[in-house]
């Protein structure tokens, strides 16, 4: 086979791909009709293709690249590690100065008692941790009854056989199952699911919910509620202000363990290290992936607080990854970390960039198509719809409008996903004044063919 490089011909790289790379989340058929799009180099918040097109990544990768791309500092801490001692693991009372010193860090970082950190190589083995976790800590205080977690539907903690099944993709349960003694309760969409009810009243509905699923199950029987504080893959999905306090209360009263998943809004992407601080929560584990390293390497982990790593540190918790707190991935995640501080990247987003970015996303509110703008941060959802006022969902299959959106930004050169037909961004913390207005100009050129191919195809219609 010959070489292939970044300057092989697109059409060929495209062709090996489909033939012998089973993409994540794909339609492997589908990338042998079109092929994927080849990405070749980044900076700050930019792509390139093989095609030789420039890319404004409104995604940050997946959610990930908080510093933005290309940054040397955490590419020299990389190769640094790698030749002093690029792997040793943290098993059998061992341990390594990366793991030590960002164990330490991220105690420093994080709110309240969150003081110990389990390592793992991404979010859903760190989510898998806390399934394990979380049931091992009531068995070892003599309470092995409680082992119901509840998460919630259209949540997302990953892909691992545990972690999917806390999460609440019914399309991901439908291929193979889930874990035992996992419940959900409906997720605090007020656009989709608010009917005639105002959002605060549907709010309250909705975490309340909790408290009638474990009173449905046996309050003893319970261990535990997961949730993201803003859910992202399920569409960029910010609760009303009634609900988290709510659930904070519901999660005191019954004394269960609050797991709030931070893979995603972790490390500056709500404007505060972690968003349970933007949200005024109180979690017994959190979890942390993606922004911890900026995407720079894989790495997880379970921030936990002091009683749960005291009573999971008086058993043998048999529990580890080879790559737990591997140590290029913990180098790079401290570097990252600084850059993140001595920058002020969060202040910045907090209040800078983010009431920018802000009041023109809301604005888009104002076209055709688009129902609600909401925004937190840096994560951003609209809704599409035919409809404003009566909140209409399209007439065409869910996610058809979304596509075709996804599709106009694309070829516009903006990175905006859609999750059925809702458009999200989570572009890189770093992102400036100047690119926010490129953005926002993309996703309104985007919108506006999107509205115009709708009239065209007669989709503008509502069931
Ligand atoms: N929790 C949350 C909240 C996530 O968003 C995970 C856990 C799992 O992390 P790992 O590192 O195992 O992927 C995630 C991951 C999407 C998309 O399409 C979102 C994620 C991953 C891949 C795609 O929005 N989130």
């Amino acid at each position: 086979m010959t070489l292939l490089s970044v300057n092989t011909p697109t059409e060929e790289l495209r062709r090996v791909d489909a033939a012998h790379h089973m993409h994540p989340f794909t339609n492997n058929s589908e990338l042998e009709d079109k092929g994927a799009r080849i990405i070749t180099r980044a900076e700050g918040c930019w792509l390139s293709d093989s095609e030789g097109n420039r890319i404004l990544d409104a995604m940050a990768g997946l959610w990930c690249v908080n510093i933005g791309y290309g940054r040397e500092e955490l590419s020299q801490a990389a190769a640094r590690q790698m030749s002093d001692l690029p792997y040793y693991n943290t098993f059998f009372q061992t341990s390594h100065v990366p793991a030590i010193a960002l164990s330490a860090k991220l105690a420093e970082l994080a709110p309240g008692d969150l003081n110990h950190v389990f390592f793992a190589g991404s979010g859903s083995e760190a989510n898998d941790t806390n399934l394990r976790m979380v049931r091992t800590y009531w068995q070892a205080k003599g309470q092995p009854e409680r082992n119901v977690i509840i998460g919630r539907w259209n949540g997302y903690h990953g892909s691992t056989v545990g972690a999917m099944s806390l999460g609440g993709m019914k399309g991901m349960h439908a291929q193979g199952g889930i874990v035992e003694g996992i419940e959900h309760i409906d997720q605090p969409n007020w656009w989709l699911e608010g009917g005639d009810m105002m959002p605060e009243e549907f709010g309250l509905e909705r975490a309340r919910q909790l408290e009638e699923k474990i009173l449905e199950v046996g309050p003893d029987k319970v261990a535990a509620f997961i949730a993201e504080p803003v859910q992202g893959a399920g569409g960029v999905i910010v609760a009303p202000d009634s609900y988290w306090p709510e659930i904070q209360r519901i999660v005191d009263k019954y004394g269960i363990l609050l797991i709030a998943d931070e893979v995603i809004c972790g490390f500056g992407r709500t404007g505060n290290w972690f968003a349970t601080e933007t949200l005024g929560l109180r979690p017994h584990i959190m979890t942390i992936a993606k922004g911890l390293s900026s995407g720079y390497q894989p790495i997880g982990g379970s921030i936990v607080c002091d009683e749960v790593a005291e009573v999971i540190g008086g058993v043998e918790f048999n529990h580890g990854y080879t790559y737990s707190g591997h140590p290029v991935a913990c180098a790079v995640a401290l570097e990252n970390l600084r850059l993140l501080e001595e920058e002020k990247v969060i202040e910045r987003v907090r209040d800078e960039t983010g009431p920018y970015l802000k009041e023109k996303f809301e604005a888009l509110v104002d076209h055709p198509l688009v129902g609600e703008a909401k925004i937190v941060g840096m994560m951003g959802s609209i809704a599409l719809t035919p409809n404003k006022e009566t909140r209409a969902v399209f007439a065409a299959e869910a996610g058809t409008v979304g596509f075709i959106c996804r599709e106009r930004c694309f070829s516009n050169n903006l990175i905006m996903r859609h999750v059925y037909d809702r458009m999200i961004i989570s572009p890189p913390l770093v992102i400036s004044k100047e690119e926010i207005d490129i953005l926002i100009e993309r996703a309104r050129q985007s919108l506006d063919e999107t509205h115009a191919i709708l009239q065209e195809k007669g989709l503008m219609l509502a069931p």
